[in-house]
Parts: C-alpha cells; sequence; structure tokens
C-alpha cells in the first residue's frame, strides 16, 4: 500500500491527501514533521510528530520536509511533483483528460502557487499562529500581507476569466486563499468575490 509521510496540518501534504481521495487509492498516512504535534506548534513547546530527523528519513527525503511518498518503492517528495506523479499514474483521464494543455495549465498554476505563495503563507502562520505573541515581528506581516495581496490579485483576476479544471483546483488553490486569507486578515480582492 501507498505509504505518505507528513501532517494534514500541512497545505502541501493536504495537496497529497485530495489527489489520493480523488483518485479513491488507499494508502498509509504516517504523521511526521519537525515542527509540529499532536498538540501543535513546537514553538509553543509541544512535542514534535518527529521522524523527519531521523537518518531513515533523510534518506529518502534529505530536505527532512514533507510529504513524502513511497509506492511500492518509488520515493517521491516535493509536493506538487508527488500530484502529478499520482494523477498520471493513477488516473490521468479523471485529472487532467489526458490532454497536455490541461496538465501544463495546471503545472503553471502549481509552480506559481510555490513560487509566489509558499514564502509569505509560512510567514504568515509562523507570525500569526505558531510563534508566541512576544516573538512576532509586525514589519514580516505586513510585508508578508502585502505581498500576498498582490498575489491574490493575479489569483482573483484569473478566477473572474476562466474555470478551473479539478487538478488546478487541487494543485493551487488548496493551499491558499481560503484558509491564509482568514489568518492574514486579506480581505480586499479586485472582484470582492468569496474564493
Ligand atoms: N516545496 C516543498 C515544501 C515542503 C515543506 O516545506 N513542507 C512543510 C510543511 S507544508 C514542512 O515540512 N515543514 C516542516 C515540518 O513540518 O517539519 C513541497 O511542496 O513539498
Amino acid at each position: 500500500m501507498l505509504k505518505l509521510w507528513g501532517r494534514p496540518t500541512s497545505t502541501r501534504t493536504l495537496k497529497v491527501l485530495w489527489t489520493l481521495a480523488e483518485i479513491d487509492l488507499p494508502f498509509e498516512l504516517i504523521l511526521a514533521s519537525a515542527t509540529m504535534g499532536a498538540q501543535g506548534s513546537v514553538f509553543k513547546g509541544n512535542r514534535p510528530h518527529g521522524i523527519v530527523d531521523g537518518p531513515a528519513y533523510r534518506a529518502m527525503n534529505p530536505n527532512g520536509t514533507v510529504p513524502t511518498i513511497d509506492d511500492a518503492g518509488f520515493i517521491l517528495w516535493e509536493s506538487n511533483a508527488i500530484v502529478r506523479y499520482l494523477a498520471m499514474r493513477y488516473a490521468p483521464r479523471l485529472l487532467y483528460g489526458e490532454d497536455l494543455a490541461t496538465f501544463a495549465r495546471a503545472c503553471q498554476w502549481m509552480d506559481w502557487d510555490s513560487a509566489e505563495l509558499m514564502r509569505g503563507q509560512h510567514t504568515l502562520v509562523m507570525q500569526l499562529v505558531r510563534l508566541p505573541a512576544a516573538e512576532r515581528d509586525r514589519v514580516q506581516i505586513e510585508t508578508a500581507r502585502e505581498d500576498l495581496i498582490a498575489a491574490f490579485r493575479i489569483l482573483d483576476a484569473e478566477l473572474g476569466r476562466r474555470r478551473f479544471s479539478l487538478p488546478v483546483t487541487i494543485s493551487a488553490w488548496v493551499t491558499s486563499p481560503s484558509g491564509f486569507t482568514r489568518i492574514g486578515g486579506i480581505s480586499t480582492t479586485s472582484s470582492g468575490r468569496p474564493w
């Protein structure tokens, strides 16, 4: 059975969980993280799930991050690569309509998400949720918020122009607006539509 190392509080793991649910593939989830545990963040004194710091995990994924999968001995990390692999291997028709342009469009937004949204999102989660209040930094929060508002405007305009296919939804949106707009108090968009 496919193994997935990750944690449901990780947006990158969520992408993979969503994909596995869409293709209806049985899997074993192994809770793993250096920064989060069953009770919450290590920055608030909680124990992490662990595993990711050990040599066995590092041999699979030298970054020590989640997610990682083992599919019958094929080890893969980097969430977008995992989503693409699972989709192409198990459900190309469902997830991409076996159409190269649809696949490429999904890749475009997946990579845009990683390049343009992840840094700001990570800053807001750390600064507004995980770090104790006394350790938070207003400048970092404001910079991340402004960067994300600019990126979300691009996303908002795109959502107004076209309907998106399932893989794009999974790949880019799952990590993006809903939770982070709440965390960051980001409510201004060009259209004002709720995503
Ligand atoms: N680009 C990587 C990023 C991986 C990453 O940074 N994952 C975060 C969780 S979203 C992580 O492992 N954080 C540290 C931890 O949980 O120990 C991917 O998309 O898989």
